[in-house]
């Protein structure tokens, strides 16, 4: 298949034990078939079951021994049935129990969308050859709004996008419903993903118009039976661009009425639409600054618009001004904080995990439990802009997990990142998540075959962020290649290892944006001089004869002041500071001693070349596994590496050679010199996509 099936890799069991257990236990499935949610889930059922026992599971209109019965919790009491379902409408419960002295696996819910949940994770049960007698799992989302964001364009361009083009074919809409989408849809609900935001952050217009939104109606329509509601972003001057009106002001009545009509005809055509999601006053894009408001009232204004219709308005604190600041890391907290409690209720606040965007290592970014009168959602980067796009194996979910595990300290120890987005810690009553897709119409979807356990990884932490990494890689590795013991661990250790070794051979040590001119692929840790300072290189290292990193401590930035005073007193301080954010906080010179005992020099160098040895390391392992997993998928990734393992190079020798003439000191013994000269590394053309 390529890698078309996703995690939903369906195959005929290998294990005589399970395949004789479901065989002998399962005979049908019992579920309420004017329910266009509740055929899917029996649909999703029937073929999963058809190809991974090859037996049919036949829909039976009333409930037998050895049926899959899917049940809503209204519907229990009658045919008393005494079970507990989780007070969430999204919970499920997966249970082997007897009614009426018959056995069955009853699922059920309060919601038919949280009986397809509970379906997909029956599924999954199959799939990973668990035992079903005594079965008894009860699940619920942590996190309320699960949601992708697709940064496409209307063009079927995808900005940051590695895995070929949109896969919203715009021309064919809304006449023609592409297989595909039902596809998309039930890889989303299978990981709980509710959510899609269909069109780029960096947003035009026209998406507004009537014609385009009968397109959207008809992918909302597509989706709506897989739990899946649509989302647009919207640009700020929609009002003056398709509007025709003179301002978009948003205190102008003109423009408030003009966005409660369009909100108003937008939900005539799709009554569930989940609402927009606005990027303003950040790199060019027009917003309520423009017209000398704040961000509370760009937000506001089109909050109020939704709110009749129980949408939600996701703002995003993705902001930069056109004055060059003297730290970017603090402006958005700048911003933002004086806001606090004057957002409309159904505004979510949208913060990047990290202040700067989307670094292979970042610290949390400091207003997360800053604003406890706001609901925050977390933006995740599932797309790989800065960690190599789809040509690098990078497992992201360690990167997520660092940011959601983060303690804030907002009300004291346990105040994670996680307890603020899901709406705990400030007692919000709506709470959210998003991930920026990387989605497109590749044949496996993500571009590299490992990207897709990214979008996996992404659901699963959504729903619930106490899952390990580990966890997540193990289902994901099963239901996707097979689950042989030896092939789980090795590609398990390759997956778990990855986001760290892009890390050691890009930006070791709390480095950051380092990378090449606008595509943000390369190394490029020389660029300097270009139209804003906080655009290149030179400004993020800040490294001269004597030493290297930026000052965010109270004598440089004092951006550690912005975190809660605890984890402000760890960052500030160079001996508490986590390693992994030193030259993030700190900037130190060439002979600084870390806690190795080795010289900052020496760390950086052998991080860059600990990184490239790891790349090798990942095509042993990778080449031991040629007779365990597909071959087609093999020959890719085993490509896929090489491109890497040269990638690496490329890093390594530009970064060290480069630092190297700038601290003028000799490479530790036993590393051998870079081939070429850093000339030559300064001057190799990267002609990686032009305009990506
Ligand atoms: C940066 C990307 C840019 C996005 C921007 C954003 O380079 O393409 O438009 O973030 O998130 O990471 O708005």
């Amino acid at each position: 298949d390529q890698g078309y099936n996703l995690w939903l890799n369906y195959q005929k069991l290998t294990d005589p034990v399970s395949l004789k257990e479901y065989t002998g236990l399962l005979k049908s499935i019992h579920f309420d078939s004017n329910n266009s949610t509740q055929q899917v889930a029996a649909k999703e059922l029937q073929n999963a079951f058809g190809i991974l026992t090859g037996k049919d599971l036949p829909s039976n209109r009333s409930m037998e021994s050895g049926s899959v019965v899917l049940l809503k919790e209204s519907a229990l009491k009658a045919l008393q049935i005494n079970q507990q379902v989780p007070d969430n409408a999204d919970g499920f419960i997966i249970k082997q129990v007897t009614v009426q002295n018959k056995q069955i696996i009853l699922i059920s819910s309060q919601s038919d969308i949280g009986l397809l949940y509970g379906t997909f994770a029956f599924i999954k049960q199959l799939q990973l050859q668990k035992r079903l007698t005594g079965l008894n799992i009860s699940e619920s989302p942590k996190i309320q709004h699960r949601i992708l964001n697709h940064w496409d364009n209307l063009n079927r361009t995808v900005e940051r996008g590695y895995a070929g083009f949109s896969l919203w074919n715009w021309h064919t809409l809304p006449g023609y419903i592409d297989k595909r989408y039902i596809d998309y849809a039930r890889a989303n609900a299978s990981v709980g993903i509710n959510g899609t935001v269909l069109n780029n952050v960096n947003a035009n217009s026209l998406i507004l118009t009537h014609e385009w939104l009968l397109k959207v109606k008809a992918l909302a329509d597509a989706f709506r039976p897989y739990g899946i509601k649509v989302y647009l972003s919207a640009r700020f001057t929609s009002p003056i661009e398709i509007g025709k009106l003179k301002t978009a002001d948003p205190l102008n009545e003109d423009v408030a009425q003009w966005w409660k009509d369009k909100a108003n005809e937008i939900y005539k055509l799709i009554p569930d639409f989940g609402g927009f999601l606005v990027k303003a006053n950040s790199e060019g894009q027009p917003g309520p600054q423009d017209y000398g408001r704040t961000h509370t009232d760009g937000a506001n204004v089109l909050a109020r618009a939704l709110a009749p219709h129980q949408g939600i308005l996701m703002y995003r604190a993705f902001v930069y001004a056109n004055e060059i600041p003297e730290d970017r890391a603090k402006q958005a907290y700048n911003e933002f904080t004086p806001l606090d409690g004057k957002f409309d209720k159904n505004v979510m606040v949208q913060v990047k995990n990290g202040a700067i965007d989307f670094q292979p290592r970042e610290p949390f970014h400091p207003l997360f439990g800053a604003l406890p009168k706001t609901p925050i959602m977390a933006e995740l980067q599932l797309t790989q802009e800065y960690l190599g796009m789809s040509t690098n194996l990078a497992y992201l979910s360690p990167l997520f997990k660092e940011c959601l595990d983060s303690d804030t300290y907002a009300k004291g120890k346990g105040s994670t990142v996680a307890k603020v987005i899901d709406g705990s810690l400030d007692g919000h009553n709506i709470s959210g998540i998003a991930g920026v897709a990387n989605i497109g119409n590749d044949i496996n979807w993500c571009g590299h075959p490992f990207a897709q356990s990214n979008w996996y990884a992404f659901g699963k932490l959504a729903w619930n962020y106490s899952l390990s990494s580990e966890e997540i890689a193990s289902e994901w590795i099963k239901m996707t290649f097979n689950t042989d013991a030896s092939t789980l661990q090795a590609i398990s250790q390759m997956m778990l290892q990855s986001r760290e070794t892009i890390v050691n051979y890009m930006t070791p040590l709390g480095l950051h944006h380092i990378m090449s001119w606008s595509h943000h692929y390369g190394p490029g840790p020389w660029i300097k001089d270009k139209p804003r300072a906080d655009w290149t290189s030179v400004y993020y290292h800040q490294a001269d004869k004597n030493g290297i990193g930026f000052d965010r401590t109270s004598s440089g930035s004092n951006a550690t002041a912005q975190y809660f005073p605890e984890v402000a007193k760890i960052f500030n301080d160079v001996n508490t500071c986590p390693e992994k954010y030193l030259l993030w906080f700190h900037h130190l010179p060439w002979s600084y001693k870390l806690k190795s005992g080795e010289s900052l020099w020496d760390g950086i160098v052998k991080h860059y070349y600990l990184g490239v040895k790891e790349v090798e390391q990942m095509q042993n392992t990778w080449d031991s596994l040629a007779s365990k997993v597909d071959g087609d998928i093999h020959l890719q990734v085993k490509q896929l590496l090489k491109v890497q393992h040269e990638e690496a190079i490329l890093w390594r020798n530009s970064c060290v050679l480069y630092f190297q003439s700038i601290s003028g000191l000799p490479l530790p013994k036993g590393l051998s010199k870079p081939e070429k000269d850093l000339n030559y590394y300064q001057n190799l053309e990267y002609k990686y996509v032009p305009g990506i």
